[in-house]
């Protein structure tokens, strides 16, 4: 790891909070969305226990927006996803998986609501605007559809709604999950919402305006400082913890809900025009494989990626870590069904593992070996 080296240009996009993620002292990144994402700044483990105790500062710009306006973008929001996107309210968002005429899963976005003719699809990695703009082109729609300049940045942890509090204010505590409100910065109105890619809490600020980047990153660093804030990044072992799915990683396009349990987010009986309803309706109990949990009693350094049983390839490994708290390694697989059907345990590398349903429970994450 320590020797390779990422060449950044123009293509691996950098943020308005890029000077500040580097000033932080980031170890490593990853490209998201043609954009530079953090992975790790102290070390993974260290990272971990400072975003479940106290509060982080994520740049997550590489979370782009799509924005759909014009008359018809709430019917081409609903074409994309196999979730009733009806009911949302205005400055509501919705994780709304979007399927393509298979039912294959293009992004697993969170669809944000402005009003119903300007909607944001804030998306994992995959280019959603190009999939967005064929769509509105063959169905001859009458929208926009691109990707405006906004960059979130989250604040999470159990210390994040005392910090953001005292960015804008104590309305921010009666902001539920996944809603939002508009609150300005030096002047500037924008988009907050509480939401965010860890199970700790907290919000996310959809700055819309880059040349005010650094000064939001260092008033919530001063605002900060006795809730000893740091700067962070999703962190692998939070979110594998936390049962929350990578696109690219745990699935893609070849992956359908039912497989990975996005089924929960999607309604086969709602009367609403979406490209993949009549296909997933064929697939639902029909497939073959199913994303599960995984819990090793030990670290396994370098898990392989195929699991293998009686020479034959049953499941692979989609992501992997140790996990601190619980003493275990866990990973997520996607694993045969007929497998599943027959055995409540792998092998994997010699070992014996444990098999569960995503997200892991707490009772499963404490069991110690039987
Ligand atoms: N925030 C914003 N955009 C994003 C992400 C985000 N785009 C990329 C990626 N993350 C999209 N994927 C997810 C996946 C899970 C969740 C959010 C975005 C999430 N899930 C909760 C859970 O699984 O418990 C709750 C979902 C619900 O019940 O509605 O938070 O993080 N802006």
């Amino acid at each position: 790891m320590k020797d390779r080296i990422l060449s950044i240009s123009r293509r691996t996009r950098s943020t308005p909070f890029s000077r500040r993620v580097e000033a932080s002292r980031v170890k490593a990144y990853t490209v998201y969305n043609h954009t530079l994402l953090a992975t790790e700044f102290i070390s993974l483990e260290d990272d971990y226990w400072h975003l479940c105790e106290h509060v982080q500062v994520w740049d997550v710009s590489a979370q782009r927006q799509v924005e759909i306006s014009g008359p018809d973008a709430m019917r081409l929001v609903q074409l994309m996803t196999p979730r009733d996107i009806g009911k949302a309210q205005d400055l509501q968002g919705l994780y709304a998986p979007l399927c393509n005429q298979n039912g294959g899963i293009i992004n697993d976005p969170i669809a944000i609501r402005h009003s119903a003719d300007r909607w944001w699809i804030s998306i994992a990695d995959s280019d959603v605007k190009l999939w967005a703009q064929g769509l509105a082109t063959g169905f001859g729609f009458d929208v926009e559809v691109f990707e405006p300049e906004i960059y979130p940045l989250a604040v999470q942890g159990p210390k994040a709604e005392e910090l953001v509090v005292r960015l804008f204010g104590e309305q921010v505590r009666d902001i539920r999950f996944f809603r939002g409100e508009i609150f300005s910065f030096k002047g500037r109105e924008m988009y907050v919402a509480r939401s965010g890619w860890s199970k700790q809490g907290g919000f996310e600020i959809y700055l819309n305006d880059a040349s005010l980047g650094e000064a939001l990153w260092d008033e919530l660093f001063r605002l900060g400082e006795d809730l000893n804030v740091g700067a962070g990044c999703p962190n692998l072992i939070e979110r594998v913890e936390s049962g929350l799915l990578s696109y690219g990683s745990d699935i893609d396009d070849s992956i359908n809900p039912f497989e990975c349990g996005l089924d929960t987010y999607i309604k086969l009986d709602a009367d609403i025009e979406a490209l993949s309803l009549d296909a997933l309706r064929k697939i639902q109990g029909q497939h073959k494989k199913q994303l599960i949990g995984i819990i090793f009693h030990q670290a396994m350094n370098g898990l392989s990626t195929e699991v293998i049983v009686n020479e034959e390839k049953i499941g692979i490994v989609t992501s992997h870590c140790w996990s601190p708290r619980y003493r275990k390694h866990l990973a997520f697989a996607m694993m045969s069904r007929e497998y599943l059907e027959n055995h409540p345990t792998v092998q994997i590398d010699g070992f014996n593992a444990q098999i569960c349903k995503l997200p892991f429970s707490v009772d499963d994450l404490n069991k110690t070996q039987d």
